[in-house]
């Protein structure tokens, strides 16, 4: 089924302190050359309200994994217990390139559906992509100057990127099966938005640390719990 299973433990060396944005495509700060990635300010508070009253049905998941731990954030991932087709997402995802930086340092992708890599710097890239559960190579492509490479992950899990002429760029693709894929903010606090109803395992990824629970979607607001 879907390979939550299979997610590696791939935040290592990734810095980022970001806002947690629920939609499938979280842009934040970017992987930088250096080893000191700064830190995005002003993270915006997981803790958001739910929904308005505007739309009384909605659904909200809220909880908190584990804090950052010098600044890798939790991934959290609600998977439905019963296999369900989801939308694609509206927009395609982007991993673009510039001043020598892959921009967003960690990309959440759909599982199956198509991801774009671009080249917006005036000098050769090449996109070295390895799976982290398996560290097997899922592809290594140069990509010349304003062009783009399209590439389908069809397997959930973590997956390094790097470029092999530019040693300290370094990014993570997340691919999901399921929707509901976001980080947690620093503090680890984490919430979705418009969850269909109906029971889901969460599963957060801490560092090396991969926590399971299962959930009920059912009421205005569900507690994922510590
Ligand atoms: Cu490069």
């Amino acid at each position: 089924m879907t390979a939550s299973s299979a997610i590696g433990r791939g935040l290592s060396g990734i810095v980022a302190v970001v806002p947690v944005i629920p939609v499938i495509v979280v842009a934040l700060l970017s992987g930088g050359c250096s080893e000191n990635g700064a830190k995005a300010p002003g993270a915006t508070p997981a803790t958001a309200a739910p929904p308005a009253a505007a739309d009384p049905g909605a659904h909200s998941v809220v909880g908190k994994a584990p804090a950052a731990v010098n600044g890798i954030v939790s991934v959290i991932v609600l998977e439905p217990q019963t296999p369900r087709e989801f939308q694609p997402p509206a927009e395609r995802p982007l991993m673009d390139q510039v001043t020598q930086t892959f921009v967003p340092a960690i990309l959440f992708v759909r599982t199956g559906q198509p991801t774009d890599f671009k080249n917006s710097d005036d000098v050769l890239h090449n996109v070295r992509v390895r799976e982290d559960a398996t560290k097997s190579g899922t592809f290594n492509v140069a990509i010349p100057t304003g062009q783009i490479y399209t590439h389908t992950f069809e397997r959930d899990g973590f997956y390094d990127v790097g470029c092999d002429i530019h040693p300290g760029m370094a990014a993570q693709v997340i691919a999901t099966s399921s929707p509901y894929a976001i980080l947690a903010d620093a503090a680890g606090n984490f919430s979705f938005e418009n969850v269909e109803p109906g029971a889901y395992r969460v599963t957060i990824y801490s560092g090396l640390d991969t926590i399971e629970k299962t959930i009920e979607v059912a009421g205005a607001v569900t507690t994922v719990g510590e």
